[in-house]
């Protein structure tokens, strides 16, 4: 199945932008190192560039091979997406657990996607989204979905233990909301320690799709720059984990994946949602 398929689900979703978010100029860099304030008040965290191993030895067998990734240096959403922030550009908002600063959920990956455009369109960036074929210009300088290779970098921050904080996950609860606190329903987004890079909840509360397609084997044979998943699949890939996963799926490394509109029985809407990143901007 190619990427094709993926037309239906993103014609599907109606989307109405209004009112462009006021235009600051560039980014503004704040004080806290690495974290500047995109034009829609955001914050986002300037990964750097480098190389990392991607994958786990000790995970499921679609975690192997170690291998080393080089990634681009990139801008990342320091959050999940709220439910404020999806509803500048959406009337609906589609989440279950309904609240503001709340991450968005129930959102398919062509729901992300749009989201993605419609915000580049108002801070008058290039879209990275065509929304009849689904593919992304990566060269473009607007917010998309982070690949697989990017999320996990940025999730492990210059670690390579099995979580952002050590080799188990006895101290899970102080970084993410996993199935043993989160009481069954998501949190405020920010609301737990950020991993060494300043992000936050990048384990548990809601799962984030990545703009990569899933193959099982992917990483036998993967790019060693930047690489962007295969070409063609029928499922995506999620990472980190949400409010009702146990630890072992809250690792920097595990790999979970659902349909593109969640036609996946074994997988909630209500713990799925994304981040946004972009290039890092040419000044
Ligand atoms: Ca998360």
């Amino acid at each position: 199945m190619t990427r094709l398929v993926h037309v239906v689900p993103i014609l599907a979703v109606a989307l109405t932008v209004f009112g462009a978010v006021s235009l600051w100029g560039d980014v503004d860099q704040l004080a806290a190192p690495g974290v500047a304030t995109v034009p829609d008040g955001a914050s986002m965290v300037r990964i750097p560039e480098g190389w990392f191993l991607m994958g786990s030895s000790r995970g499921e067998p679609d975690e192997a091979p170690v291998h080393r990734v080089w990634i681009d240096a990139f801008l990342m959403d320091r959050t999940e997406v709220t439910q404020e922030a999806y509803g500048r550009f959406v009337l609906a908002n589609p989440s279950h657990f309904k609240g503001p600063q709340l991450p968005v959920e129930q959102v398919s990956w062509a729901a992300a996607a749009l989201y993605c455009n419609a915000r580049s369109k108002a801070e008058g960036l290039k879209p990275c989204y065509d929304e009849e074929t689904a593919l992304c210009d990566f060269g473009a300088s607007g917010y998309r979905l982070p690949t697989e290779a990017e999320w996990e970098y940025a999730c492990r921050a210059g670690t390579d233990t099995e979580y952002p904080f050590g080799k188990i996950g006895w101290n899970l609860s102080a970084y993410a909301w996993f199935e043993a606190n989160a009481e069954g329903m998501t949190h405020p987004v920010g609301q737990r320690r950020p991993n060494r890079w300043g992000l936050f909840d990048m384990l548990g509360n809601v799962a984030e799709w990545c703009n990569d397609i899933y193959s099982e084997t992917y990483y036998a044979g993967s790019p060693d720059r930047n690489p962007t998943g295969p070409a063609d699949g029928e499922r995506y890939v999620i990472r980190g984990g949400a409010w009702n996963s146990p630890a072992a799926h809250c690792r920097s490394a595990c790999r979970l994946t659902a349909g593109p509109g969640f036609q996946d029985a074994c997988f909630r809407r209500d713990d799925i949602g994304f981040r946004c990143v972009r290039a890092v901007p040419s000044r």
